[in-house]
């Protein structure tokens, strides 16, 4: 396969951006490249007409112009009317060649003979029915699942989710983003009691002091990151601390960096916090008005929370992050004294056992110090996927939740989505599926019998994966992707070939509760459908045809807004029309006439805000935010002597997650991520040298990687990109997950490192 070479790297990082010859948006590229001029883009191949489109990638949601000829996408640029101010970085920029793979799954495939062998649709959909049917009538609704992705499109997961919670009657809904977002998620909804952020991109412009934790922004979220390094550009003053146990290419710029043990988040904050209230930089009104103080399911006075903090000095607290007393101290100062603090952070809290603990942590240091609602002053968690706020957390596509921030296990909230979906009442199962690990234990099992992957590659992105891929293999596996072969479709038993990006039409949710739209601009190649589609024909054929009635993107979309009309979530005013014209429109967004609501909780600026104070949290019945009392807790994976070093891993700003988009892309392609970087320290002590083949071995298994030797880890520490399917990391990686948000702790696990012997 053409996207997973065996070639070694030819390409260097400043080569690449040569070869990219791009004018806007690549400053931040130019410390990876050592180049610090901009270049003049040039045009290939003449344009027939410009597109309003958004990059297919992360999170951030650029806003792109595509320049389609003759039915071909031949070329990107960044919208400079968009949030990204015409910006795009590396990703954004290979959008234009990411249809034009070799390695795109191009018609329908079912496995005979122990081969995957080309196939009509109608023999593909035929098999699927029969299959789920079978298991449904023998076995009942809970053997079969669905598990999506943060990557579909909105109408696409809610048709999924309405079809197998309201339709198959199965809460087996599950999502990549249970990987990925699920502790944002919990950490926002135990403080303002609703999910996604308070503030948005544009509190970048004015914050004085960016807390930046567990979140690499230059590689991972680049075109956020410039709009931080805008904010220093025009107003120096401004302080950038970064949390981060590797000194990542964003702690490079920082102020002040704190390289914190990993998993140690908890005392960090809670130290910070004592800091706080040692100088008094408690915001009175605040507390006193419009918090609460909890201790798992009790209340607590302010004074209790006080003598709970007193025990994360920070010299206590020094110690177990491996860092300095004064770093903490500076740290909490430079929080608490700017005009306003800006806290930004992903999978280095998310992927964590006590994940939930420390993003409801990192949103208390900013409502105790006050640093909340005004421009600039907020706790703003990013988004790792394109539409895991839009499609999986607003739509509740997970095996515990319902639209809109509703709860399988609450019988309000189903009877609510019953009378919406215009289901009889019952019609939804009381009891929550499988969440992700779960579920793929479940395959193993044989509680689950059949199972819909879409848009996803478990095969290689699940923790500990070794264990999982048994019950992929064991189960009836029904694989939807754009691209094949990958990890996933080595199980499959049947693949069906998927619509990609602009070759289909769909909305998508970004990072800052923004929702915009993707149109087809393209048809896509081969037999290749959408994903929509895919879904839709499944419904009809398992005689669910009169619950999916709205078929094409538009009506799926006019639905699902009429639907959070009914919730805090509200966006009806959020029409087709309006999002064709418009470079996106953040919920609230309750009228045709509303403009969107930059900042939530705010009486006057959030329409669901309806007190009269400074502050309505209206997401909890005494409309007061939560302030919780988290202690850190032991590792759950502690060193042994067979395993001294901590295995950390994440991304490269040049790849996206298992590589089938960006491993092929002509000017990625030539990064290779299958490298392990370590300490020289730690070099030493196993006798590796730059370049050698070294095993890395944790209590699951063990994967070949080249060693990297570099003082980007601290000693004691290594560190492996996700994205190499050649050497699937995940066979190291511990299952271990945070018991609130279910989250897989990707971010830490004991391993040893040898050198491979000849
Ligand atoms: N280039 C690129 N960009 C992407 C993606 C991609 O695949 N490639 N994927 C997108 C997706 S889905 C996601 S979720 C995001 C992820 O975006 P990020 O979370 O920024 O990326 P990661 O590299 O996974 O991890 C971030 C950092 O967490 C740090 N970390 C590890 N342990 C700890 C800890 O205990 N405490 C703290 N404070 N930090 C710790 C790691 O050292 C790492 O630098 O990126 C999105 N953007
Ligand atoms: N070790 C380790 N593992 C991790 C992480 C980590 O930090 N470390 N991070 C976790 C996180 S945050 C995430 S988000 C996950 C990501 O994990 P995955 O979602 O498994 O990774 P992707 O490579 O994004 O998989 C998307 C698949 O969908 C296909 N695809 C693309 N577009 C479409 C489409 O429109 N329709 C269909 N049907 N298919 C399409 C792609 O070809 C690809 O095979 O990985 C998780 N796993
Ligand atoms: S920052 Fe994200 S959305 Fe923006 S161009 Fe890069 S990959 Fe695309
Ligand atoms: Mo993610």
């Amino acid at each position: 396969m053409s996207h997973k070479p065996d070639a070694p790297n030819g390409l260097t990082r400043r080569e690449l951006g040569r070869l990219l010859g791009v004018s806007a948006g690549l400053a931040c590229l130019a410390p990876l490249t050592g180049c610090n001029s901009l270049w003049e883009r040039q045009s290939v191949i003449p344009v027939d007409g410009w597109h309003k489109g958004v990059c297919r990638f992360c999170g951030t949601g650029c806003g792109v112009m595509i320049g389609v000829t003759n039915n071909k996408v031949v070329d990107v640029k960044g919208d400079d009317e968009a949030h990204n101010r015409g910006r795009l970085c590396i990703k954004g920029l290979a959008t234009r060649d990411i249809l034009y793979s070799e390695d795109r799954a191009l018609y329908p495939m079912i496995r005979k003979d122990g081969e995957l062998q080309r196939a009509s649709w109608d023999e593909a959909m035929t098999l699927i029915a029969q299959r789920f049917r079978e298991s449904i009538e023998t076995h009942g609704p809970a053997s079969v699942a669905f598990y999506g992705s943060g990557q579909l499109y909105t109408q696409e997961s809610y048709t999924a989710n309405k079809l197998f919670k309201a339709g198959i009657g199965t809460n087996n809904v599950e999502s990549n983003a249970r990987m990925c977002m699920a502790s944002a998620t919990t950490g926002y909804t135990a403080t303002f009691g609703k999910d996604e952020p308070p503030g948005c991109y544009e509190d970048m412009d004015y914050a004085d002091c960016f807390f930046i934790t567990g979140s690499n922004t230059l590689e991972c979220h680049p075109i956020l990151w410039e709009r931080v390094r805008d904010r220093k550009r025009s107003h120096p003053g401004t302080k950038i601390i970064v949390v981060d146990p590797r000194k990542t290419f964003t702690a490079r710029h920082a102020d002040l960096h704190l390289p914190i043990h990993p998993g140690t988040d908890v005392s960090l904050y809670n130290a910070m916090i004592y800091v706080f209230l040692q100088h008094n930089f408690i915001d009175r009104d605040m507390v006193e008005n419009y918090l609460t103080f909890k201790d798992g399911e009790e209340s607590r006075t302010f004074e209790e929370f006080k003598r709970h903090i007193a025990k994360y000095t920070p010299e206590a607290a020094a110690k177990t992050c491996g860092i300095t007393p004064r770093d903490i101290r500076e740290a909490a100062f430079l929080f608490a004294t700017s005009k306003a603090t800006m806290s930004l952070w992903t999978m280095g809290l998310n992927q964590q056992v006590q994940a939930t603990h420390s993003n409801r942590l990192v949103s208390a240091m900013h409502l105790l110090t006050g640093h909340f609602g005004r421009p600039g002053a907020t706790p703003f968690s990013i988004s790792g996927q394109p539409n895991a706020c839009g499609g999986v957390r607003d739509v509740g596509t997970l095996s515990h939740a319902l639209p809109n921030g509703r709860l399988i296990a609450n019988p309000k909230h189903r009877e609510e989505m019953e009378d919406l979906w215009k289901v009889p009442r019952g019609r939804i199962s009381p009891k929550p599926g499988y969440h992700t690990v779960q579920l793929f234990e479940a395959l193993g099992r044989g509680d689950v019998k059949c199972c819909l992957v879409m848009c996803t590659n478990p095969g290689q992105t699940l923790p500990n994966v070794t264990a999982y891929r048994q019950g992929m293999e064991k189960a009836f596996l029904v694989v939807v992707d754009a691209f094949y072969p990958t990890e996933t479709t080595k199980f499959a038993d049947v693949v069906l070939p998927a619509a990609l990006w602009v070759e289909k039409e769909g909305v998508t949710g970004n990072g800052d509760r923004r929702y915009h739209l993707y149109p087809k601009l393209v048809s896509p190649p081969g037999e290749v459908k959408s994903d929509l589609a895919i879904l839709v024909e499944l419904a009809d054929r398992l005689g669910h045809g009169d619950l999916i009635s709205a078929r094409t993107p538009k009506d799926v979309w006019d639905e699902w807004r009429k639907i959070s009309s009914h919730s805090a979530y509200n966006f009806e005013g959020i029409t087709y029309e309006r999002l064709q014209k418009e470079r996106g429109l953040q919920w609230p967004c309750p009228t045709e006439s509303h403009p969107g609501t930059k900042r939530r909780y705010l009486p006057g600026q959030d329409p669901m805000a309806t007190g009269s104070g400074r502050f309505d949290f209206y997401g909890k019945h005494d409309r007061r935010a939560t302030i919780w009392l988290d202690r850190q807790e032991e590792p759950v994976d502690p060193y042994a002597d067979e395993f001294p070093l901590i295995l950390n891993t994440g991304r490269i700003l040049e790849h996206w997650h298992t590589m089938t988009i960006t491993g092929s892309a002509p000017t990625l392609k030539g990064i290779q991520p299958d490298y392990l970087e370590i300490h020289p320290y730690d070099a030493y002590q196993a006798e590796v040298k730059d370049g050698d083949p070294v095993i890395v071995k944790s209590r699951r298994g063990e994967v070949e990687l080249r060693a990297r030797i570099t003082e980007i880890v601290r000693p004691g520490m290594v560190f492996a990109t996700m994205h190499s399917c050649r050497h699937l990391i995940n066979q190291v990686t511990h299952d271990v997950y945070d018991p609130f948000s279910k989250e897989p702790a990707f971010k830490r696990c004991v391993v040893a490192v040898r050198r491979k012997s000849a």
